[in-house]
């Protein structure tokens, strides 16, 4: 079953939950300069920072 786990994780090109990867530290994340990154289980989000406004990808600051 495990082997069977591997070889899935190999073959697609959704990251694999079971092996996550850290976007937040091996700076694979989309995270704008104004958000704070938080690594989950298999993806990643993004949140902007207080003062800014956005999806986490893009934030727009308040006080520009
Ligand atoms: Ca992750």
């Amino acid at each position: 079953m495990m082997i069977n786990h591997v070889f899935k994780s190999f073959s697609s090109q959704i990251p694999f939950v079971d092996l996550d990867i850290d976007e937040c530290t091996n700076g694979k994340h989309r995270c704008d300069v104004n958000a704070v990154c938080n690594n989950t289980r298999g993806s990643y989000n993004c949140t902007c920072k207080d003062g800014f406004y956005g999806d986490g990808i893009n934030c727009t600051g308040n006080y520009l």
